[in-house]
């Protein structure tokens, strides 16, 4: 029997990433966009919520909605997302319960195996999850909707990937919707880039297929973007109606294509906007002078890139699309100081090796780089990472991991343990070939170099503070001591209150 519509009711919710910085929430934003006008639906963002749970079972209990829907990337979400699927499951029997994201595309089975969820959206949303709800709703048969991971007679059954989609004809992001559950300038907060900075995403995907990267499993090194004049008229509409003046580009991969970054750049350029986005040191290095040149007159002030490593070896290993190397992570430093555009390098260090003196030479090579780098352009900021392994099958360096003997947590609840919550932020891998007292040499490195070169990135360092913070780290990084920098620590987070943008964005 079909139930009367005002029982189909949709809940979305996006889980808490941070306390203290939301972002317009775009995964969830976008699969409202996919059913909106067509299925009722209520949105509630952890990030902006004290009490998540309290606004979740205010919906749920009104008895309309059919549908719980979470968005679950890696780490912190998961402590709302696991038990809250729970606890609704257990409350509200009826409920059908479904994950998408990068967390539930990466590991499907443990999620699934909770018994907690009955469906998982792997990869885009945008058709999946319209379809399934139809299907849903019509008593149809799931089988042959793309993008599907579900359980039947016991096994995990999915089933084809689909095409990306052309993203410049996917329905409209229901920012005024949004605005009616949060008020969007909330979304819209202080950063390095402007008072009031919009988070937007301008592509799926990305046409690499570096071994440690959560993207490959699920794009398979294929990327689409929305054209430069539709991003333009986003980015204008949020900017009138919400006052927005600056951007965060939230891509995997902003810069894939040359012709859309200048055509980009030459719409926004009289918008008085500062913007930032990740990109890859070979990409951009092919971009002509001219290219680079109108990025910096347009705004960008600052680009993120996975610089890895310096060692051409481990490069290869990573499979960083085979023409990046340490000489020209070098040469493009002292590139982006030409044209005044900093450069955010982020390196993963503690990869595997054969032998445990292997692995410390090579986390000892990294820190040699990481000062090159800063000797050739002190303005390049530095994120250090810590190697988390992601299940990216038929590469070499997975293989490598999985027989030294690591292997995920077989259990959804597993994951929120606060040493597995510590490997998804990538501060402690839990990877056996990585001992205590690396992890420690790379953390006192870290804060060291953080000591001595302050992120300007961080909007509450005043100059006093970046200068009393580098001269007390100066004798340290100068004499390369880095063991028990205590000193450093206890001003970084007792006066200043650290930020590291690598957990928490800008
Ligand atoms: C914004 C963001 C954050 C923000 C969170 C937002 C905020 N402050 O409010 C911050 C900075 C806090 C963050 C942190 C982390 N992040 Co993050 N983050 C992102 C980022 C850049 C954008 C997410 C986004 O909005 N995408 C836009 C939407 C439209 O795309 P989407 O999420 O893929 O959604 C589509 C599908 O996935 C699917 N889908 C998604 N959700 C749902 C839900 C349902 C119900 C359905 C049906 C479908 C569906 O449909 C959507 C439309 O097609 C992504 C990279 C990326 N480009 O996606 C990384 C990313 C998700 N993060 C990642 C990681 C690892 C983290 C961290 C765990 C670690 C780290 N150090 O970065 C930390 C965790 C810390 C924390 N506090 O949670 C990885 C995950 C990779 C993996 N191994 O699985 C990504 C992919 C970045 C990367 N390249 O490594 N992150
Ligand atoms: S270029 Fe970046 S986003 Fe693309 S596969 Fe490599 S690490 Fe992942």
């Amino acid at each position: 029997m079909m139930r009367p519509a005002s029982m189909n009711k949709v809940l979305l919710f996006n889980p808490r990433a941070t306390r203290y910085k939301a972002r317009i929430p775009n995964s969830i934003l976008q699969i409202a966009a996919s059913i909106d006008g067509k299925y009722a639906y209520a949105i509630v963002d952890g990030n902006l919520e004290e009490d998540p749970w309290q606004a979740l079972v205010h919906y749920l209990e009104t008895g309309d909605f059919r549908y719980f829907a979470l968005s679950v990337m890696p780490g912190p979400q998961l402590k709302q997302a696991i038990p809250f699927s729970k606890r609704a499951k257990e409350l509200f029997p009826g409920l059908t319960i479904i994950w998408g994201g990068y967390f539930a595309s990466n590991q499907p089975e443990v999620v699934l195996q909770s018994g907690n969820v009955n469906y998982i959206v792997y990869g885009p949303g945008d058709k999946t999850f319209p379809e399934l709800l139809h299907h849903i709703e019509n008593g149809l048969p799931v089988q042959s909707i793309n993008n599907l991971i579900y359980v039947n007679g016991g096994k995990i059954v999915k089933t084809t990937k689909d095409e990306l989609y052309d993203q410049d004809e996917l329905p409209a992001l229901p920012y005024e919707k949004l605005n009616s559950f949060y008020p969007l300038k909330n979304y819209l907060g202080k950063t390095y880039l402007g008072r009031k900075t919009i988070a937007y995403h301008s592509s799926i995907g990305c046409p690499f297929k570096c071994a440690f990267c959560g993207i490959v499993p699920i794009y398979n090194a294929r990327w689409k973007g929305k054209s430069a004049l539709n991003i333009y008229k986003d980015i204008k509409y949020l900017k009138e109606n919400f006052g927005g003046d600056a951007i965060e580009f939230h891509d995997n991969n902003f810069f894939v294509s040359e012709k859309r970054t200048v055509e980009f750049s030459r719409l926004i350029a009289g918008e008085n906007m500062i913007w930032w986005g990740e990109g890859r040191i070979d990409t951009i290095d092919k971009y002509d002078d001219h290219a680079i040149a109108a990025m910096r007159e347009a705004g960008c002030r600052m680009i993120f890139f996975g610089a890895e490593t310096g060692n051409d070896a481990m490069l290869k290993k990573m499979d960083k699309g085979g023409t990046q190397s340490g000489e020209q992570i070098r040469r493009f430093a002292a590139r982006m100081a030409k044209f005044d555009i900093i450069p955010e390098y982020s390196f993963v260090l503690g990869t595997p090796a054969d032998t445990e003196s292997e692995v410390n030479r090579q986390i000892d090579e990294d820190i040699t780089f990481i000062r090159e780098i800063k000797s050739i352009n002190p303005a390049t900021e530095i994120i250090i990472y810590v190697y988390s392994p992601v299940p990216t099958e038929g590469s070499a360096l997975f293989k490598q991991v999985k027989e030294q003997g690591f292997h995920f947590p077989q259990k959804l609840e597993d994951w929120i343990s606060p040493h597995w919550e510590n490997f998804d932020l990538r501060k402690n891998p839990l990877t056996p070939w990585l001992k205590p007292y690396m992890i420690d040499k790379i953390r006192n490195f870290e804060t060291v170099l953080n000591g001595y070169y302050p992120t300007v990135s961080d909007i509450k360092l005043s100059s006093f503070h970046k200068k009393t913070m580098h001269v007390l780290a100066s004798i340290r990084y100068k004499q390369q001591w880095y063991r028990f920098p205590y000193e450093i620590k206890a001003l970084q987070k007792f006066w200043l209150k650290y930020r590291q943008p690598e957990v928490e964005g800008f």
